[in-house]
């Protein structure tokens, strides 16, 4: 199998001229030269947009470019874990399966790392529920009670945002859940300060899509 450099780097090309017509085309090249969907998912469109953050940070590009990009990159995304969904045949929630609570911190509007993370879970055979974007402490515990779910996963990638999770520790706390529940946080600013987790009040957290499945698994399994 040929290497997935050269589509990284002409997603990204499409990326930077905000084409988004070209960016799925580059992805539905590599879909048809036989890279499995999540291989994608993680070599050419994470880190295209790792990219795009560190010419963010760099001021290279605006954060109206960036909006567009990110707009580009989600229906990358959407069109991958389709046809993931289609070839595991998950379309069809398998209601026995353990529910997982997933959803961005209260303030968070990046979606596109908490979309990937979703999708891995139902690969991995969990039942997921998304809140989506800015979810609050009290929704998060509300879902998780009413799914009867032993795992909360919260994608934050603000420092302040990273601080709305020590809300839904306090919850948990209140409700006498926290034997029950366990809480893992993931997302940009969890990887650069990998001790931030357990400052928010987090159980575990895990640098990308595959360690969510990991950890999630663990610590249903009774790990911490
Ligand atoms: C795209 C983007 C946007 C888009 C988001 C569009 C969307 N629909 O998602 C837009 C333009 C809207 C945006 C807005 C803002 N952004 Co912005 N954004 C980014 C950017 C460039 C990429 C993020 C991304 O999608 N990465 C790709 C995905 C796949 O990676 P990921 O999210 O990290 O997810 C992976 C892992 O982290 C992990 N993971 C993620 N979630 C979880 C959850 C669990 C439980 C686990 C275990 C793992 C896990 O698995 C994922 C897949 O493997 C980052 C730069 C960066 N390096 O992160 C800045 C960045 C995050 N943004 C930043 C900022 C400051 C903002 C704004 C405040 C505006 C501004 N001044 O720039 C607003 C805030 C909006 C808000 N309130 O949410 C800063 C944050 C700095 C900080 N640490 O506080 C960054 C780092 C840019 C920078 N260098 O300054 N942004």
């Amino acid at each position: 199998m040929q290497d997935l450099i050269p589509y990284r780097e002409q997603f990204l090309d499409r990326l930077l001229v905000q084409d988004l017509q070209g960016g799925i085309a580059v992805i539905d090249a590599a879909i048809q030269a036989g890279f499995p969907p999540k291989t994608i998912l993680l070599k050419v469109v994470s880190p295209a947009m790792d990219h795009i953050g560190t010419m963010q940070a760099n001021r290279e590009i605006t954060l109206s470019e960036v909006f567009v990009v990110a707009r580009i990159s989600d229906a990358a995304i959407d069109r991958l874990v389709r046809v993931l969904d289609s070839r595991s045949g998950q379309t069809l929630e398998d209601a026995t399966a353990q529910a997982v609570i997933v959803g961005s911190a209260e303030g968070d509007y990046h979606s596109l790392g908490r979309k990937i993370v979703c999708s891995f879970l139902r690969m991995g055979r969990f039942r997921v529920i998304d809140l989506g974007a800015s979810v609050s402490a009290q929704r998060f515990v509300d879902a998780t009670m009413a799914e009867q779910a032993p795992v909360i996963c919260v994608s934050a990638l603000l420092l302040h945002t990273a601080e709305r999770v020590k809300e839904i520790r306090a919850l948990l706390h209140e409700r006498s859940l926290e034997d029950q529940i366990k809480l893992v946080v993931g997302g940009a600013v969890f990887n650069i300060d990998r001790e931030l987790y357990r400052l928010v009040g987090a159980d575990a957290t895990a640098v990308n899509a595959p360690g969510a499945v990991t950890v999630v698994r663990s610590l249903i399994r009774g790990g911490s």
